[in-house]
């Protein structure tokens, strides 16, 4: 594409060429009935994006490029929203963690521990020392469903993702400066454009394996001065860069409400400079910067005007009191177990000092538009 290509014209022609998910217009009904009616009452409501996209390399897809993000920061974001008062469209990747199921997923407090079997062979609710948790997580749930408050759009692949972006995020508009896109999944930056993808499954060995002046299979080829094996045997990906679609939510798709980013970085020298370059470029309100090792207990605020604002909450004493570059691991890095993770602990979620800081701002936000 030409540099001096618009950014609409990029727009038009990603959207022209790569197709909607099938469930694109019941999603936009369901967004659209949502949002009209939390705008009549005066509401806020969120736009919590969440979990990783899908890269696929077939059309009928078999494999597909994936990154790590379990949707952890989005659906525990999603909760603290709706415990200040928020409406939330949670847009996320399909199986990925859930607001309120995720206290029980499949890594921790399986709910089949909570069952237990009556005198009569009945099965049933067990009293354990988990009741007063459960019963928190149980009556926010009910409370935040029973209101009408949470609505969840699941996407898979990046295509799906953009598509279901532009299109909720086109409907905030009647909730004017009300309206906030909180962005915090995990988006592919490469995919395979239609044009390449290839129909069916790729096979693992070449039909038409090229061969030299004698019939031999060739051992070597121009891609790579040392191959371990023939060109025809290895599968070489080219992927093209995944637009910005940045800029056009700002200026286009959601121009009023206010509009937060992350920033997912490895290397902490270049985080907060990173995070600015993003906030310059594309000139929405928020970027809050993090990094893989550490993004659960410490994250930075980026935003126009103000001094960067580091927010932090302790890392659990399993963590050896500090970032291991991956995650959750040991002190030496490697993955825990499922029944070595710290136990969950409100008072140690960062989200819990996100939410309350972000709300801050759009207060701030809706206050300028007055
Ligand atoms: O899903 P998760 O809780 O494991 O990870 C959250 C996160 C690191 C994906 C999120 O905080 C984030 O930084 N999202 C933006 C990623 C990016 O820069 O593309």
């Amino acid at each position: 594409m030409a540099s001096s290509t618009s950014p609409s014209d990029v727009e038009d022609a990603y959207f022209a060429s790569n197709p909607p998910p099938r469930a694109l217009q019941e999603h936009t009904q369901l967004a659209s009935e949502f949002v009209s009616s939390h705008a009549l009452a005066g509401r806020r409501v969120v736009l919590i994006t969440s979990g990783g996209t899908t890269v696929p390399l077939e059309r009928q897809t078999v494999r597909f490029i994936d990154n790590f993000s379990a949707g952890t920061r989005g659906a525990t974001s999603a909760e603290y929203f709706l415990e200040a008062g928020y409406a939330v469209i949670f847009l996320h990747r399909q199986f990925s963690l859930l607001p309120y199921s995720r206290h029980f997923s499949h890594s921790r407090h399986c709910f089949l521990d909570f069952l237990g079997e009556g005198p009569r062979g009945e099965v049933g609710w067990r009293e354990g020392d988990d009741s007063a948790r459960v019963r928190d997580v149980l009556g926010r749930y009910r409370r935040a469903r029973d209101s009408n408050r949470l609505l969840m759009i699941p996407f898979v692949t990046i295509g799906d993702y953009l598509h279901e972006l532009r299109a909720v995020s086109r409907l905030m508009g009647p909730l004017g400066r009300r309206g906030l896109l909180y962005l915090a999944a995990a988006v592919s930056d490469f995919f395979v454009p239609p044009e390449r993808m290839a129909e069916h499954k790729i096979q693992s060995q070449s039909q038409s394996q090229s061969t030299d002046a004698d019939g031999d299979e060739e051992e070597f080829d121009n891609f790579d001065a040392s191959p371990r094996a023939a060109r025809s045997k290895r599968l070489v990906i080219d992927l093209d860069p995944v637009p910005k679609f940045l800029k056009n939510l700002v200026d286009g798709w959601a121009p009023q409400g206010m509009i937060v980013s992350y920033k997912l970085e490895t290397d902490p020298a270049i985080l907060v400079r990173k995070a600015r370059y993003s906030l310059e470029r594309y000139q929405h309100h928020l970027v809050i910067g993090n990094l893989l090792s550490t993004r659960k207990w410490e994250v930075v605020f980026v935003s126009p005007g103000r001094e960067d604002r580091w927010l932090r909450v302790p890392p659990p004493a399993s963590m050896g009191g500090g970032g291991t570059g991956t995650g959750w691991g040991d002190a030496e890095g490697r993955p825990l177990r499922a029944d070595e993770l710290p136990r969950e602990d409100p008072d140690t979620e960062i989200e819990r000092l996100i939410i309350p800081a972000v709300a801050e701002l759009h207060d701030a936000h809706i206050a300028a538009g007055k």
